[in-house]
């Protein structure tokens, strides 16, 4: 047997295993299927399975785990995660069952391989996020929601929240990229957000520390009567892939510091549900002899489950019982109240996840000082509503549902549980952060069914399609916020840990850990990698992917120019293996530039970076791409510009030069050079 024959003999063998390792396993009888193939298995450098195992000192569920996980080249993950990437302010998308990091979205912040935040338009972009006169150069990413239609992912839109100012992005899972940024101005920060309707009619974003709305100010004093919170309904246009903000509304909400939202789906259509962890009313004050945040927050036993109509408060919004604050349109409390869109029900102590089952039937609370999951029925809270069944009402007159009658009961599963999601076969996964373990149990008959250790401080969960009205099971990724111990240390600061769990069969089995080394990575959602379509290429060729249509400025091959108009100097440039054209720019100091750039490419993976020295310029331009930069020539010089991207074997010969020839008066360095040979 040749080398050659031998390898390829060997791969089919493998991927006989690994066949046979997803219908057989079962106890991961790793040496026993080596011995099934006929040899036992060998490596290039030739050592057995076995050999393999020892050397590397791993057992059979590490192996069955590589199994599971290990992915040949070339072959696609079936699932994609989209997690927030907290404090990078961006989105970070991981490959499922084989946890490889495939991409990071920018959205918030600049990004230079992406070119996001160094063109006019992108630039543009993460300024309309700005807020309140400031330049906002970070974001806190938190919620990522896939669009949905029906209840189920339909694989073309991400919407992110940012929680530290309370921003909503959309990205476009054509190109995995960022389309808009809007922001309210009502809220100053937000942490119900980003979650849709069913059908994506809305994007739910909710305040969490209230704060007087649109910005004003109120001494903290007149926290009960000035500060308030809100849950605002960003309407999207699903053809347009846009949130309209004039069709967009707020509901003002009592300033109990709002939580995680969820949106009802199939029997609980048509509502919100939002938890809050401060129905005291406490906002710190450690040095003016109050309780500090932490207790202050966390003195009662019952927070207030809030349970808001959406489809009433768009009929409120027809009728035009609104007010304008800081320019949108809010339903004001007393009005919310009055037109019974907003009720109340008790939660336990200081809740986080407010979870709605796939059958919209259920609603699954966690609290976080509590030891259960508590899970509400929506068939009991509306028909409560519907006879007016009260306990009473909060200080703002929002009627509360009695607790008892209100549940259909709660699970023990541990102290600290967090945020629940679902599988196919109606079990569900609490994250249980003080405890460190995701539980499994059982929806059906609300009893605990299994434990698995997290490693360590899992704060969310996600689980493959697991919020949708039909997830998938298989999966469920447990978001560590520690990480302790399980990589190589990196100093002081340690990446976070997604950890993958197979939960196809009996038991949870931990498959993989990835370490997220960007930020706290809050949130995540898990979609079936073939419901994405994703783009290839830009076209028609000159598309700015931003107006998703080509640009008034794309450059034709052959026409490119450069061009003296009264706003400056018009540079029409292409980009095409392995040339710039024109690759010189004269301009005078002074000058505003304007490039325009088209990327003639539309070969797949056909990218040409483009950058200026000294100018803080770096495009990234994707086969048939087209960006436009301004910029002022205000330091003569020369100044080498190159392309960016490795893209041919003469990636080093695509460059140019910008020359800024000094004012009059100046000195040219030709000048300098005759000087200095005396010819002058
Ligand atoms: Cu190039």
């Amino acid at each position: 047997m040749t080398q050659s024959t031998a390898t390829a003999a060997l791969g089919a063998a493998s991927t006989t295993v690994v066949r046979r390792a997803g219908r057989l396993l079962a106890g991961a009888a790793i040496l026993a299927l080596a011995a099934l193939v006929g040899h036992p298995a060998r490596g290039a450098s030739g050592e057995s399975l076995q050999e393999l195992m020892k050397a590397r000192d791993l057992s059979e569920a590490d192996v069955t785990a590589a199994l599971k996980t290990y992915m040949p080249t070339g072959r696609h993950d079936d699932y994609y995660i989209f997690a927030s990437g907290g404090h990078s302010g961006q989105v970070v998308v991981i490959g499922v069952p084989s946890m490889r990091i495939l991409k990071y979205i920018a959205v918030f912040t600049p990004e230079p391989w992406q070119g996001y935040g160094f063109g006019d338009e992108t630039d543009a972009l993460i300024e309309t996020g700005d807020r309140h006169g400031h330049p906002l150069r970070w974001a806190d990413t938190h919620h990522p929601a896939l669009s949905e239609l029906k209840g189920d992912y339909d694989g073309r839109y991400l919407f992110i929240g940012d929680k530290a100012n309370a921003r909503v992005a959309v990205v476009d899972l054509a190109d995995f990229a960022t389309k808009q940024i809007v922001s309210s101005n009502l809220i100053e920060s937000d942490h119900g957000g980003t979650f849709v309707t069913p059908n994506t009619e809305y994007v739910i974003e909710a305040s969490q520390y209230p704060a007087p709305l649109g910005g004003k100010y109120a001494p903290l004093e007149q926290f009960n009567d000035e500060y308030r919170g809100a849950m605002i309904f960003w309407k999207f246009d699903r053809d347009k892939g846009r949130i309209v903000p004039e069709q967009s509304f707020a509901i003002e909400l009592p300033p109990y510091a709002q939580d995680l939202v969820d949106a009802g789906k199939l029997a609980s259509d048509g509502f919100a549900f939002c938890n809050s962890i401060n129905t005291e009313r406490a906002y710190g004050g450690d040095l003016e002899g109050r309780p500090p945040m932490e207790s202050g927050y966390s003195q009662n036993d019952m927070d207030y489950l809030h349970v808001i109509d959406w489809k009433k408060a768009e009929q409120v919004v027809k009728a035009g019982k609104t007010e304008k604050i800081a320019g949108f349109t809010v339903i004001r409390l007393p009005v919310a109240v009055e037109e019974g869109l907003l009720h109340f029900v008790p939660e336990p102590k200081s809740p986080h996840g407010v979870d709605v089952s796939p059958d919209g039937k259920d609603i699954v609370v966690g609290g976080k000082l509590d030891t259960h999951a508590t899970v509400y029925s929506i068939e009991k809270i509306k028909q409560l509503i519907a006879d007016k069944k009260f306990e009473g009402t909060d200080p703002y007159g929002v009627p509360i549902l009695p607790f008892k009658e209100s549940i259909r009961g709660q699970v023990e599963i541990g102290l600290g549980p967090l945020h629940t999601v679902f599988d196919d076969k109606g079990n569900a996964y609490t994250s249980v952060f003080i405890e460190s373990v995701a539980a499994k149990w059982s929806l059906k008959d609300l009893k605990l069914i299994e434990k698995i250790p997290a490693h360590y401080n899992i704060g969310h969960i996600t689980a493959a399609e697991g919020d949708t009205v039909s997830p998938d099971g298989k999966y469920v990724v447990m978001m560590d916020k520690w990480a302790l111990d399980r990589f190589a240390p990196v100093g002081p600061l340690l990446p976070q840990n997604f950890q993958l769990l197979d939960v196809s069969g009996e038991h949870m089995q931990l498959l993989a850990d990835l370490p997220i080394p960007l930020g706290e990575p809050h949130y995540a959602q898990m979609i079936k990698a073939d419901k994405l379509k994703p783009l290839e290429v830009y076209k028609p060729v000159g598309t700015n992917p931003l107006t998703e249509t080509k640009d008034p400025h794309a450059v034709e091959g052959g026409k490119e120019r450069i061009d003296r108009k009264p706003d400056g100097v018009h540079v029409y440039m292409t980009a095409i293996r392995s040339h710039f054209t024109p690759d010189i720019i004269r301009v005078k100091e002074g000058e505003t530039v304007h490039l325009h750039i088209t990327n003639l490419e539309q070969a797949y993976d056909a990218t040409h970076g483009f950058a200026i020295d000294s100018h803080n310029i770096q495009l990234s331009l994707e086969p048939g791409e087209h960006a436009n930069v301004t910029f002022v020539a205000d330091k003569p010089g020369v100044f080498p510009m190159y392309c960016t991207e490795f893209c041919s074997a003469l990636h080093l010969e695509m460059a140019g030069y910008l020359l800024v020839e000094p004012k009059a008066g100046g000195t040219t360095a030709k000048a300098d050079t005759t000087a200095a040979k005396g010819k002058k």
